[in-house]
């Protein structure tokens, strides 16, 4: 069975985790603690870069979040996820390379602010800025849509759908209104971080943001 590591507070594995669920994969979830497990040999054989999420799925290893929803979409190809015409591709793929690429570093200065670790206040402003200006675009994009590719759910939603709904939405009605929808949907409730694990992984939280970023 596949077998897919973890940890309920990281925006990066729940991408994947709410992906196994809408496509109804049956899969072993191996929950890694981040106060350390990452660094043992036993979780450093199967990625050497110490992060989750990761999947094993017969014996074939795959790290980094965005090359796991692809190998799933390609392995598991019922209840697909990726739409089919040129247009929809480029779009869910725009909207999931922004999440990761230019939003979720963006995050981290206001993660950093959130959980009491010091920012430099330009960098703070910046980073809002640059939050306030990404969100601008998506709600441009989904310009009152059900999703970002109209109708149908994709990695668009999987992707942005588990970082976007955390931060404030209150200037963008579409957004917030497509982020209300996620929530009624049982992959977003079956793997929403509960208060108390996030207040439990907090000591855990600080500490690598202030190894790592
Ligand atoms: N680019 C990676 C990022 C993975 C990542 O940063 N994972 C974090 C949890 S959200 C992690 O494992 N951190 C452990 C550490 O930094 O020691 C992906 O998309 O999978």
């Amino acid at each position: 069975m596949l077998k897919f590591y973890y940890h309920p507070i990281s925006v990066n594995a729940r991408r994947v985790w709410v992906a196994l669920l809408e496509k109804q994969i049956t899969f072993e979830p191996i929950l890694v603690n981040l106060d350390g497990d990452q660094l043992h040999q036993e979780f450093t054989a199967i990625n050497p870069l110490q992060r989750i999420p990761a999947i094993v799925d017969n014996e074939f290893r795959v790290v980094e979040s965005l090359a796991i929803l692809d190998y799933l979409e390609a392995k598991y190809p019922t209840l697909p996820l990726m739409p089919i015409e040129p247009e929809a591709i480029a779009l869910a793929r725009m909207i999931t390379t922004i999440t990761v690429v230019e939003l979720q570093p963006m995050t981290l200065p206001l993660t950093r602010a959130l959980v009491g670790l010091e920012v430099e206040p330009w960098k703070l402003e910046a980073a809002q800025q640059r939050v306030a200006n990404i969100l601008q675009f998506l709600e441009e994009l989904l310009n009152g849509q059900t999703y970002f590719v109209k109708d149908q759910f994709t990695l668009a939603e999987v992707v942005a759908g588990t970082l976007v709904p955390s931060l404030p939405l209150e200037s963008y009605p579409y957004l917030k209104a497509w982020a209300d929808r996620l929530a009624q949907r049982e992959s977003w409730q079956q793997t929403v971080a509960q208060p108390a694990a996030i207040e439990a992984a907090l000591p855990t939280i600080r500490k690598i943001l202030e190894q790592r970023f």
